[in-house]
């Protein structure tokens, strides 16, 4: 996006118009997946919600699909004020700081209970880092385990030697290494265009992800691993939300509430139905017991790395998932 776009989407953004006794605010929020997916089904739902809550005090514009900010370059959007609200998968923060990195870790957790309590235990240390860097964490939601979609078969580790491997972000491409495939960060909007100009023949992604982009398209087999479920969050420029009026701050954290707990709803609703449609459409597999092991041992190997990186809160983190 050009520079002079940005400059004037924040200058309206500032601009605070008075409507008899209501003055109205208007937010630009950057998010990085596409009106399709769940998530961001979700947010529209959230901004209308702070719309009726805040009585039409608080208008947020939503801009999917990467469309304002690239979706690494929005963290220091929000935080530097560009843009007063985004959307950004956790583990993307990884490189700043390892709380972020410890829902995509494969096998920690596989299911939405044990997902919910690992969240509890990470929370306070999400929401403390964004206050440090200036900004507040609103909600977060999971998406569907992770599994891996490709052209050829793979029935053990060594079938992913050299494959050109699909991966989001630091974390998902560490693992790719560890599994001897060769990575590229590859961001969701650029999935189909990625495999159809031969960079990629595999990817990790959900059910949900492959179900969007229509992943029979260009691959063949999906492994149903549930290796991990990372979550996406939602957080805003905190000196933007200071200077909100009481009223459409408390919407904010209202409607965020309410979204964090619909969203873990859609999160499992959207994993049966998504991964319904790749079994009529895909050659479906449970990855076979020596795929699983050989995953659980990169596991392994990522969560000790995982814990001395963060240290003694680790315990602290993993306490409710124990
Ligand atoms: N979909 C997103 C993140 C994880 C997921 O299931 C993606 O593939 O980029």
């Amino acid at each position: 996006m050009r520079t002079s776009y940005k400059n004037l989407l924040v200058a309206a953004a500032t601009v605070t118009i008075s409507f008899g006794a209501v003055a109205q605010t208007k937010w630009n929020m950057a998010t990085p997946y596409p009106q399709a997916e769940f998530h961001t089904v979700n947010i529209t739902q959230f901004v209308n919600d702070v719309d009726k809550l805040s009585g039409g005090q608080l208008k947020i514009t939503v801009h999917p699909a990467q469309s304002l900010f690239k979706h690494p370059e929005i963290p220091r959007a929000v935080r530097t004020g560009q843009v007063e609200m985004g959307e950004t998968i956790m583990s993307n923060l990884a490189n700043q700081n390892p709380i972020f990195q410890v829902d995509s870790i494969p096998f920690l957790v596989t299911n939405y209970a044990d997902a919910k309590k690992l969240w509890q235990g990470q929370r306070p240390f999400v929401e403390a880092y964004l206050k440090d860097q200036g900004m507040r964490f609103i909600y977060a939601v999971p998406w569907p385990g992770q599994g891996f979609f490709t052209k050829k078969e793979i029935k053990t580790m060594s079938d992913m030697s050299g494959v050109k491997f699909r991966t989001y972000n630091s974390t998902t491409e560490k693992m790719a290494t560890m599994m001897k495939a060769v990575p590229t960060t590859v961001e969701a909007v650029e999935i189909p265009q990625a495999f159809s100009a031969g960079i990629v023949d595999a990817m990790v992604t959900s059910a949900a992800t492959g179900a969007r982009t229509e992943a029979w398209t260009f691959s063949t087999y999906y492994y149903d691993t549930q290796a991990w479920m990372p979550k996406n969050m939602i957080y805003v420029n905190e000196a933007a939300f200071k200077r909100l009026s009481p009223k459409a701050q408390q919407a904010i954290l209202e409607a965020g509430k309410a979204a964090e707990a619909r969203g873990w709803k859609m999160s499992e609703e959207v994993f049966t139905k998504t991964t319904d449609t790749i079994k009529a459409k895909m050659q479906y597999r449970a990855p076979s017991p020596a795929l699983t092991k050989e995953l659980a041992k990169i596991g392994d190997l990522m969560s000790a790395d995982w814990a001395k990186a963060v240290g003694p809160n680790a315990q602290k983190i993993l306490a409710p998932l124990r």
